[in-house]
Parts: structure tokens; C-alpha cells; sequence
């Protein structure tokens, strides 16, 4: 769903929803933390979202996505699933084929999930339901992609993880840490953060071997605005109806995490 545009810029299939929180965050605080946005551009009759490369910077870029917050599905997917209920056969046999004992006898049966049920399993067996945010992916500079984090659950694991990535580099470390404390600082001054459900969004790591580092927030296409004069803490736990996220619980378990990797 992304394609190279035009002046380094990068195309990404156009969702309305993330269009919004681009603009927004244009004229918000965390605007230095995500990428540049460009407006709406029309190629081969398909609409994109055109925005900063942010690995152009870079010279042959490693790259991690950590997807943030203690929930990975909007609460209006969970009202649906239990009014309507959409059996999803693609997201059982994503299931089985991570663990063929996890679906119910009823799953078995139907040979279909519903999207919330999937989504909770896959918090589950990561460390997003504990962690408050699971890795996604890591590129290395070869530019050969690694996806098989699925099961990458205990603050250990996430440490050896991390300590991979940066080939114990503790420099890049470092780096990453106070860029971090950055983004909580501002998210928690944020009045687009303050206003928004933030699911299914990103953090971004970067580095490369001449020492460069750096995160962003990326992805906001399940990020929603909340009704007016709501807010949220986005550390409090979730109860369905309070939308709390589990972003910044999630941040200060990373921070804690690369804290610890620095200090071992
Ligand atoms: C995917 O599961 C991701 O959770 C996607 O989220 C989600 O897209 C997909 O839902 C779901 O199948 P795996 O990562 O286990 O493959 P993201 O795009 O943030 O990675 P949504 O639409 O929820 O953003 P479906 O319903 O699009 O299949
Ligand atoms: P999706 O909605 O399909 O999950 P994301 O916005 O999360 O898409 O992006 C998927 C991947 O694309 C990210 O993990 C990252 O590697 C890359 N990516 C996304 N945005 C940018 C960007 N602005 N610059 C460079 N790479 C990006
Ligand atoms: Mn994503």
C-alpha cells in the first residue's frame, strides 16, 4: 500500500481518518515527531496520503516498528462483532499457524475468528497485553525484513530484542532514550493526544552505522477523535466505553526497557 512519490516524499493508500490526524498534528506540539504531511495526491486512479520519507536521512537504515498501546482494535470493531458477528477464515488460519491449539472447538468448527478475538490473541501472546506494546517488524541495512516477533512476550525477550537490533550499540541507545523521553514529555502536553484514541499506531526506530538515531510516530489510521470535552490518561487500564489506549503506559515500559539495556 505505499509507493515512492515525487521530491523523496513516500505514498501511502489513502485513508481519510489518517489524513485528519496528519493535519491536526501539522499545528500540534509532537508535529517535530511525525512525519512531515503533504496533502492528497491521485496516481493511476488510486488516492494517496504523501508524506516525508523518513529514511531518506539515512544511509542504508535499520529499522524497527513498535506498535503501541495495551489495545490493538477500536471499541466500535468489538459493538460490532458482538451485534453482527463477521467470521474471518484469514484471521483463523493466521491463528493455527502460530498455534494450532488456540482456537476453540467452536473456531475449529467454523474455521473462522472474529477480528476482535484475533486482535486479543495476538495481544496476548506478544507483549502488548503486559507491556502495552509489542514489536512489529525489524529491517536491517541489507534490507532484509524479520516479521517473526509474534510471540516475543517477556521484558527479556524484548530486551534481547532490542539489544539485536542496535548490535549492542550503546550509543544508538542512548539516543533512542532520550528521543524518547522527548516524545513522552510532549505527548503528555499534547492537546491532539489529550483529544484522540491512539490504536494500532506506531513508533519508529531508525539508526544506521554512522551513528544517526532517531524515532517518529507513525500510522494513524485507527487513530479517532474523542467526543467533545473528553479526554484520555492513556495510562489508565482499559475498561470498554473509558477507550482508554495504553500508549503512554506502553512508553514508560519502553523507556524503562532501553533504561535497563543501557545500565546492563
Ligand atoms: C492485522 O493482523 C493487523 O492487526 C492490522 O493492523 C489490521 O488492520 C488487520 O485487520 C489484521 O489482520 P496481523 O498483523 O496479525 O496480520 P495494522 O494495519 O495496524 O498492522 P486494521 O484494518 O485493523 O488496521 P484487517 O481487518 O485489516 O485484516
Ligand atoms: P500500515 O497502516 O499499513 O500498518 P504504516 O503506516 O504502519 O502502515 O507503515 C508500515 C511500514 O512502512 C512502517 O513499519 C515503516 O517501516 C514504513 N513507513 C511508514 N511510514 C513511513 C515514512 N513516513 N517514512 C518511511 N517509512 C515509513
Ligand atoms: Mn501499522
Amino acid at each position: 500500500s505505499f509507493k515512492a512519490g515525487a521530491n523523496g516524499h513516500i505514498l501511502k493508500k489513502h485513508c481519510e481518518c489518517e489524513q485528519r490526524c496528519l493535519s491536526l498534528l501539522m499545528r500540534d506540539v509532537l508535529c517535530p515527531y511525525v512525519p512531515g504531511y503533504h496533502g492528497d495526491v491521485e496516481k493511476d486512479g488510486q488516492k494517496y496520503n504523501q508524506m516525508e520519507d523518513l529514511l531518506a536521512e539515512f544511509d542504508c537504515p535499520c529499522v524497527m516498528d513498535c506498535k503501541m498501546g495495551v489495545r490493538t482494535y477500536l471499541e466500535e470493531e468489538l459493538t460490532k462483532a458482538r451485534k453482527k458477528p463477521t467470521p474471518r477464515p484469514d484471521m483463523y488460519q493466521k491463528m493455527v499457524e502460530v498455534d494450532p491449539e488456540a482456537p476453540s472447538a467452536e473456531e475449529n468448527e467454523q474455521k473462522a475468528v472474529t477480528k476482535p478475538r484475533y486482535m486479543q490473541w495476538r495481544e496476548t501472546i506478544s507483549s502488548t497485553a503486559t507491556l502495552g506494546f509489542r514489536i512489529e517488524g525489524v529491517k536491517k541495512e541489507d534490507g532484509t525484513v524479520n516479521r517473526d516477533f509474534k510471540r516475543t512476550k517477556t521484558r527479556e525477550q524484548v530486551m534481547a530484542a532490542f539489544r539485536d537490533f542496535v548490535k549492542g550499540d550503546k550509543d544508538i541507545l542512548s539516543i533512542y532514550l532520550a528521543r524518547l523521553k522527548e516524545i513522552r514529555s510532549t505527548l503528555e502536553t499534547s492537546p491532539f493526544f489529550k483529544t484522540h484514541e491512539v490504536i494500532g499506531s506506531s513508533l519508529l526506530f531508525v539508526h544506521d552505522s554512522k551513528g544517526r538515531a532517531k524515532v517518529w510516530m507513525i500510522d494513524f489510521g485507527k487513530t479517532m477523535a474523542l467526543p467533545e470535552g473528553q479526554e484520555l490518561d492513556h495510562r489508565a487500564s482499559w475498561q470498554e466505553g473509558n477507550r482508554e489506549d495504553g500508549y503512554l503506559f506502553g512508553l514508560d515500559c519502553l523507556v524503562d526497557i532501553i533504561s535497563a539495556l543501557l545500565d546492563s
